[in-house]
């Protein structure tokens, strides 16, 4: 009863990912726009050239700065909206673990050794269970071998759904454009008016937007000065959060919590919808409480990627 009950939970978790057998659509993304068609895009699409304080301002249009565009996407807005910054959305989960998944995994003890060598990000093929015994993956595009050792170094490079960069220094005023590359993803301030902890500066609103669809963007200006932790909704479970920290200069403000609801979650459920192979990524709380994650060190270091924070998790 217990094995049927956990298939369903993942069955579900994969359901509400939109995630098929093999992890369809993971990694899709729009490919760059024609940077004229986007301007005027992206200008009509803005049914005000204001920034609302509470729900930003949303664009399904394809965003000229979608994948690897480099700064100058950002001239294609109109200047009263202009973003200053750029966060992406995304999803790291290889569509071969989902589809390992979603056929039952692997077995005992091999989870166990994948795992505790998965655990610091490093893998030493001699402690796995059998590293080379083969396992056959079903895909839409037919099966595909690996060895349990590949697949241990696939658990490793896994990074989950995560904000990139997850720790950034801005000026207030600025407009951060948050770019979705992958479906499902938001942006929500931790407010008492979500139900959680209050995590954002005192006199700042319960902002939040919209689901973002792959392509589109969403714009947010920070005013006040003080450090604000974010967190996605579908993905808060699987430890998807980030921290703007506002300030001129080298001024490093603190972080001001409020017992106002839910606390940033200590679980991660990652390891339910991989088969019970666990990546080591860190909870929401466990992003939040990292050394990179300091406001002391976003602001020494302007950006903190991702990856940063989950190595700084692993080592820790
Ligand atoms: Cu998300």
């Amino acid at each position: 009863m217990i094995g049927i009950d956990l298939t369903t939970t993942r069955r579900r978790l994969l359901r509400s990912l939109g995630v098929g057998a093999a992890g369809a659509g993971l990694g899709t993304t729009v490919g760059a726009a024609d940077p004229v068609g986007a301007a005027n895009s992206a200008a009509q699409n803005s049914q005000s050239n204001t920034i609302d304080p509470i729900f930003g301002l949303a664009s399904a249009e394809p965003n000229p700065c979608s994948g690897d565009a480099d700064a100058a996407c950002f001239e294609s807005f109109p200047a009263e909206v202009r973003p200053d910054h750029e966060v992406e959305m995304h999803i790291g989960l290889p569509g071969l673990l989902l589809a390992l998944a979603e056929q039952g995994g692997l077995s005992e003890p091999t989870t166990t050794t994948v795992n505790l060598e998965a655990a610091d990000g490093d893998i030493v093929a001699r402690n796995l269970h059998r590293p080379d015994a083969t396992v056959e993956i079903q895909t839409p595009d037919g099966a595909v071998t690996r060895t349990v050792a590949e697949i241990a170094e696939l658990v490793t490079e896994t990074v989950g759904f995560h904000y990139d960069p997850a720790g950034i220094h801005i000026s207030p005023g600025d407009v951060v454009l948050f770019s979705a590359e992958t479906p499902d993803h938001a942006v929500a301030a931790y407010h008492e008016r979500h139900g959680r902890q209050n995590r954002v500066p005192d006199e700042v609103g319960p902002f939040a937007s919209p689901q973002i669809p792959v392509g589109g963007s969403w714009r947010y200006r920070f005013e006040t000065e003080g450090v604000y932790d974010l967190y996605c909704p579908p993905h808060q479970v699987f430890g998807m959060v980030m921290r703007v920290v506002v300030s001129d200069g080298d001024t490093v403000p603190s972080l001001s919590v409020e017992n106002t609801g839910r606390p940033p979650g200590t679980e991660t459920f990652l390891p339910e919808i991989l088969g019970d192979l666990d990546p080591n990524v860190p909870s929401s709380n466990g992003a939040l409480t990292t050394p990179a994650l300091e406001p002391e060190n976003i602001v020494d270091q302007g950006t903190v990627s991702w990856d940063a924070v989950v190595e700084d998790h692993r080592t820790s």
